[in-house]
């Protein structure tokens, strides 16, 4: 009989190629080496570790599906995927800066931008010198882009922007946002640029979640944006929902990660803390609880692992990124309000990862389209009725 990986019971790493294992293994070492350290204490503070961007540029985790011509580094989808889950083997909020750089800045501006914008933008993007962040949502409700209320006006050759965007990732340190806004032709993206006159970003305080995350309003009032800076090759609500696709694909796998972390210190402490004369791991309800754990960490790495091969293989729809990121990201809240309990009091304070991580993942569950939003596109798929 051979001894299993508690983390990975079905040898999923076996399905990997060579390629995929090292980016894995680098990742994860970054992760233990320059992430774990600092991390408690950046959340404990509310700061977001800003001194990693180079080094996560260097690894080539900003766009890194993208072309080598515009800086990418031409990895696969279960590359990406692997590389969110083991950056959120360390904390949501790394996990979501790369994200919101690769998928939803990166992204659009390579899928829908000019030529022009992809050559100015993308290399100093990959290399962390530009920051994106991506305005969507606005603070009269996210689950509803269709009615978002910021518009753009032309104005001869440029655009005049008016309204505000709300809880945005990378708001405060970006140097650019890909600003989503109603025009008389549709909704269109625009790349509007920090230090234009009316643009200006507030950051979200007295977060109990991704605490060393910046998360940002954004307002424009009369922001004159030129045209050259307006996405071209995409109008509508597909082009931020085409966004939404790569990022919530990431998003399948990054939980797992902090699911991984949270079995990991639960059941390291459950060997070693005694009561009643035996460690509490000795105990069936313990052992339930981490078995359960095992079980569910199984079935999304399962999960990921067939719809990144789908992705690469061109063939990944929306409702099966749906299904894996609320299955997903269910399975890790619930595996880190486990593993805090069996942790006990100590497992209230960020001296161990679970309790941060729950609370990470309250945004994870809710970002990205939320738990309901994405049961909804499921039950759309089966019946056919649109049920919003
Ligand atoms: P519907 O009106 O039917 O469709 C509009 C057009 O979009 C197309 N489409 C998609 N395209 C690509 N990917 C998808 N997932 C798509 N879903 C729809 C669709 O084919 C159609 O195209 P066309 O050519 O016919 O015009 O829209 P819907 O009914 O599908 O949408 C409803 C709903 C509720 C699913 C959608 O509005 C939704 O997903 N709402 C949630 C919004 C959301 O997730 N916001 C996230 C903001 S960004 C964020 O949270 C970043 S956090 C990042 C971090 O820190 O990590
Ligand atoms: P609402 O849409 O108001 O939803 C409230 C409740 O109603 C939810 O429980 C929802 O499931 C439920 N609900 C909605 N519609 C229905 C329905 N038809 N039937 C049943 N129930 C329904 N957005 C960006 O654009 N860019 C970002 O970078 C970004 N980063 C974020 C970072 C953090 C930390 C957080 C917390 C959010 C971020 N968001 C970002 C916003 C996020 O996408 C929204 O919070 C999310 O889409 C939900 O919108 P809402 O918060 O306005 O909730």
């Amino acid at each position: 009989r051979l001894n299993l990986n508690p983390v990975d019971l079905y040898d999923i790493r076996s399905m990997l190629s060579d390629d995929e294992r090292m980016v894995q293994d680098t990742v994860a070492r970054f992760t233990d080496e320059r992430v774990l350290p600092i991390i408690g204490d950046c959340f404990d503070k509310g700061v977001f570790p800003l001194d990693l961007i180079p080094e996560i540029a260097e690894l080539g985790l900003l766009g890194s599906s993208l072309p080598s011509q515009y800086g990418g580094a031409e990895m696969n989808a279960v590359s990406y995927g692997l590389i969110c889950q083991e950056l959120e083997r360390g904390d949501s909020g790394i996990r979501s800066f790369v994200s919101v750089q690769s998928s939803l800045c990166m992204y659009p501006i390579f899928a829908y931008g000019s030529e022009e914008q992809r050559v100015r933008w993308l290399p100093q993007m990959a290399q962390g010198k530009v920051i994106g962040c991506f305005g969507l949502t606005e603070p009269h409700g996210g689950s509803d882009p269709a009615n978002m209320k910021t518009h753009a006006k032309k104005d001869g050759d440029d655009w005049i922007i008016n309204g505000a965007k709300m809880w945005i990732t990378n708001g405060g340190l970006a140097h650019i946002a890909i600003v989503w806004a109603r025009t008389d032709d549709g909704i269109q993206g625009f790349i509007v640029e920090r230090g234009m006159k009316g643009f200006a970003t507030r950051d979200i305080h007295r977060k109990m979640s991704l605490r060393a995350s910046v998360t940002s309003e954004l307002f424009f009032d009369n922001v004159r944006v030129p045209d050259a800076n307006r996405l071209p090759n995409v109008k509508g609500l597909k082009g931020p929902l085409g966004c939404l696709t790569q990022a919530r694909y990431g998003i399948t796998w990054g939980p797992i990660g902090a699911a991984i972390a949270c079995l990991t210190e639960a059941s390291e402490y459950a060997k070693t803390r005694i009561l009643f004369n035996k460690p509490i791991g000795a105990t069936q309800a313990v052992q339930l609880k981490l078995a359960d754990m095992a079980r569910r960490i199984t079935l999304a790495q399962l999960l990921v692992l067939q719809l990144g091969r789908l992705k690469d293989a061109g063939k990944m729809q929306p409702t099966q990124v749906s299904l894996a990121k609320w299955n997903n990201c269910r399975m890790a809240i619930d595996i880190a309000r486990e593993a805090r309990d069996i942790l006990g009091a100590a497992g209230i304070t960020t001296e161990f990862c679970p309790i941060r991580h729950g609370l990470n993942l309250e945004s994870v569950i809710t970002y990205e389209g939320t738990e309901t939003v994405h049961q909804l596109v499921v039950g759309r798929e089966i019946t056919g009725i649109n049920a919003f």
